[in-house]
């Protein structure tokens, strides 16, 4: 067998609306409306820069079934650059774009194979050679409760084989349960790799006999799609074995930030925290562009800062002014509250009550000599037992007394809740 390299991308969702853009700065807004082209167009220069044998596209490559023109020309137009580079091509339609949506007559390369409505097979080449077998099939309708998996044939003849197939395998409960299958029945048909669209989120199900992956969508669209998002390199070796990589594609990246108030002592910190958290995240996603939401956690005084009216909007608006210099565009989606008030633990202890009393004696378990002596001996009993055995060990001297001081914070925030 001749050793091939092939892209997977699935979930393109060309010329995506973005919800709520309007809340957006115009700037941000029109970065937004162009990143799904973008992203598709860094799908091209990675198959033309990997040497790719060919690209397998797996469903929803538009938004809406009633794809704009523009939309359709500018896929085409990167399938054609692909052509150029003897680059094939093979795409399947989902839910999104089915074939009973509008098309426009815009004819796409010879290079490049859009399946059906029922499964079929094709046959992928480097230089007039054949090196894979590709079967797929595209959604007529945009409902598809029947398992498509199950109308797959088996691959004929020495050549690997891939199944391309937008689908939701085990019922993925983020996802309309459309075309519905599962990992056993794709490994039933002997195909050797399950190239899978539908489930924007990345994820391998099988690694090999037969490897069976959903790439993610190539560009996040709202908060929930966070992190990198892009396509998978796949390399088959002469004994059919694959190896697959994940390739960042995105250009706008969605990211969910939890900025702590513990310790702070006043806005200022906070707002320098913050910024410290979105500076990690701008570098960690090589300094593309950012859309962050924030998550203020933990206790402290700041609390109560946080609580008055519109604090969390005009802390929103004084990020988003200051990060207006930064070197990529990072725009603060929200900012939300999850802080909460400041335990007082020596009140608690003072009660006379039987809050009072646990408070009192957990102090002095921290203070007393002798009593982290008790305390092992207390401990020992419960670690003794068959479960915790290679699980739990017991604390070094040293940590005890930490330990005992992170219970005595625990069960003050469990009595002031109960409160
Ligand atoms: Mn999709």
């Amino acid at each position: 067998m001749q050793p091939f390299r092939f892209v997977h991308a699935a979930d393109l969702h060309i010329d995506s609306p973005f919800k709520g853009l309007l809340k957006y700065e115009p700037r941000i807004a029109q970065r937004l409306k162009d990143a799904t082209y973008e992203a598709y167009s860094n799908l091209i220069d990675l198959c033309i820069a990997q040497d790719a044998a060919f690209v397998v596209i797996a469903g929803d490559v538009y938004d809406g079934a009633d794809r704009s023109v523009q939309a359709q020309m500018r896929f085409r137009d990167g399938l054609n650059r692909l052509q150029d580079h003897e680059i094939q091509s093979f795409v399947v339609h989902g839910n999104h774009d089915p074939l009973d949506g509008r098309l426009s007559r815009i004819p796409m390369p010879e290079s490049s194979h859009a399946f059906g409505p029922d499964p079929e097979w094709s046959t992928a080449s480097v230089k007039g050679t054949p090196v894979a077998q590709i079967q797929g099939v595209s959604y007529p309708t945009r409902e598809v409760h029947d398992n498509l998996a199950l109308q797959f044939t088996p691959p004929s003849g020495a050549l690997f084989s891939i199944g391309l197939l937008h689908c939701n395998v085990g019922g993925i409960a983020e996802h309309d349960n459309y075309a519905p299958c599962t990992v056993d029945d794709l490994s039933a048909t002997g195909i050797d790799y399950w190239a899978l669209g539908h489930v924007h989120t990345r994820q391998t199900l099988r690694q090999s006999g037969p490897a069976i992956e959903y790439p993610g969508n190539l560009q996040g669209r709202h908060p929930n799609e966070s992190g990198p998002k892009g396509a998978l390199v796949v390399d088959v070796d002469e004994a059919g074995r694959v190896t697959s990589r994940f390739e960042p594609l995105d250009v706008v990246r969605w990211e969910s930030l939890d900025v702590s108030i513990n310790g702070l002592a006043d806005v200022d910190a906070l707002l320098e925290s913050a910024h410290a958290a979105i500076e990690t995240e701008r570098i960690r996603a090589d300094e593309r562009d950012l859309v962050c939401r924030i998550s203020f956690t933990g206790r402290g005084p700041l609390h109560h800062d946080l609580s008055a009216d519109n604090a969390l909007e005009d802390l929103t608006n004084e990020l988003r002014s200051n990060l207006s210099a930064s070197a990529s565009l990072i725009w603060v989606e929200r900012i939300s509250d999850r802080t909460a008030p400041t335990v007082d633990i020596d009140a608690l202890t003072d009660r006379d009550d039987f809050v009072g009393a646990v408070m009192k004696r957990s102090l002095a378990a921290l203070n007393h000599e002798g009593s982290e002596a008790t305390l092992r001996e207390s401990l020992a009993s419960v670690l003794g037992q068959r479960r915790f055995s290679g699980v739990l060990e017991m604390p070094e001297d040293d940590q005890m007394a930490e330990i005992v001081e992170a219970a005595r914070f625990e069960l003050a925030e469990l009595f002031e809740r109960e409160d």
